[in-house]
């Protein structure tokens, strides 16, 4: 006699079903203007998306004006707006229909971030991942943007982005205070460098990751028990560092590490083992940090991450070899891109002193 919930399928002719393509794509979009009559180019821009074959505009969000970021200064203010539309359109067909309404409204692309008629941006696709040349979804200012999460979360606040965190949950964390920016990476990514700037140019808190030295040196040099140890070690001072409390009333910390750095390095160790205790440890107590507002990726490729490490000459980081750095570099792509990551931002620029321009703009964006 079968319990309820047992197979029954033993024997009988299987019609499992491969996993169907659904019969429709959710996209969402942003919609932007600043120039002219702002209502009635937002309005035109959804006609013409609204009458679009393979296209239905399901939701229209209210228009928000905001306070423009980036680009020259004394520019106008925008409406924005999110609509969601369900098509059967592949991606790229669908971006191309966007541009077209833009052209048709007169958009003109002239300066980066500058004063624009209609601006209409992918933000999201199902819940899929896409990079190709000129096709980046989930919209990669996503995360840090107010002008965009508050419209969305008007009329999808459960809409997930591929790394599992909704719409509504990352407006709430960019609403409250203080903000915090956990910059994070592999060795030599420039986490210090660009975190202290950071601090200074926008008179933040800069919290500074702390390290035992003999613990780091056996550990890069390949002593599985004291990396374990390190993990370990990281983690009581990093809990200590980031003690909600600490904080009383500033309104923006910085830190040059991220929380969950040990889950990308247990994995460029190979210490998969440790991983299960890892990950309950990082859950316990977390409501007494500090949780980022935003996890900032910096990186470079394995031989100038070696480059960098080798010129500041730390006898511990000695060990370091460029293979380990591609290892460490991969394992951070495991974890801050697949499913269960924290909301990240990547910023664009390789250089230091750009990266540093870029998120200040990223922290304006996210105060709106
Ligand atoms: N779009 C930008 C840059 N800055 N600021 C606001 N408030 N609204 C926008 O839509 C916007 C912006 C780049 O597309
Ligand atoms: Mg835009
Ligand atoms: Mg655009």
């Amino acid at each position: 006699v079968k319990g309820p919930g047992e197979s029954l399928e033993v024997g009988v002719p299987s019609n499992r079903q491969e996993p169907r393509e659904p019969a429709f794509h959710r996209a969402f979009i942003g919609l932007g203007s600043n120039l002219g009559d702002r209502a009635r180019h937002l309005q035109e821009a959804l006609q013409l998306l609204a009458r679009t074959p393979d296209c239905t505009v399901t939701a229209i969000s209210r228009y928000y004006e905001t306070r423009p970021i980036g680009g020259p200064p004394d520019q106008a203010r925008y409406l924005n707006a999110a609509a969601a539309v369900n098509t059967t359109l592949p991606p790229r067909a669908f971006l191309e229909r966007l541009l077209e309404i833009e052209r048709r409204l007169g958009r003109q692309r002239e300066v980066k971030w500058g004063p624009r008629v209609i601006d209409l941006d992918l933000l999201l696709w199902d819940t899929e991942t896409i990079q190709e040349p000129g096709l980046e979804v989930p919209h990669p200012h996503l995360p840090v943007r107010r002008f965009v999460l508050e419209p969305l979360a008007e009329i999808a606040p459960e809409a997930c982005h591929p790394s599992g965190w909704t719409v509504a949950e990352q407006l709430d964390r960019i609403r409250r205070r203080p903000l915090y920016v956990a910059v994070t990476g592999p060795l030599g990514a420039g986490k210090t460098t660009v975190a202290q700037r950071l601090a200074a140019e926008l008179g933040g808190v800069f919290v500074g990751e702390q390290w035992d030295e003999e613990l780091l040196e056996r550990a890069s040099g390949g002593d599985f028990s004291a990396a374990c140890a390190l993990e370990r070690w990281f983690l009581e001072s990093r809990r200590h560092l980031l003690e909600r409390r600490r904080f009383g009333p500033a309104e923006l910390v910085i830190s040059d590490f991220w929380w969950g750095q040990p889950l990308a390095y247990v994995r460029a160790r190979a210490l998969v083992d440790e991983e299960p205790q890892l990950k309950r440890e990082l859950c316990r107590g977390a409501e007494e940090l500090l949780e980022p507002t935003i996890v900032v990726w910096l990186s470079a490729e394995p031989a100038e991450l070696w480059r960098r490490v080798q010129a500041r000459g730390r006898p511990a980081e000695r060990p370091v070899s460029v293979d380990w750095l591609g290892a460490l570099h991969d394992a951070f792509c495991q974890v801050l891109t697949g499913p269960g990551a924290p909301p990240v931002f990547r910023p664009l620029s390789r250089d230091l002193d750009q990266q540093v321009e870029e998120l200040k703009l990223v922290v304006e964006s996210i105060k709106g």
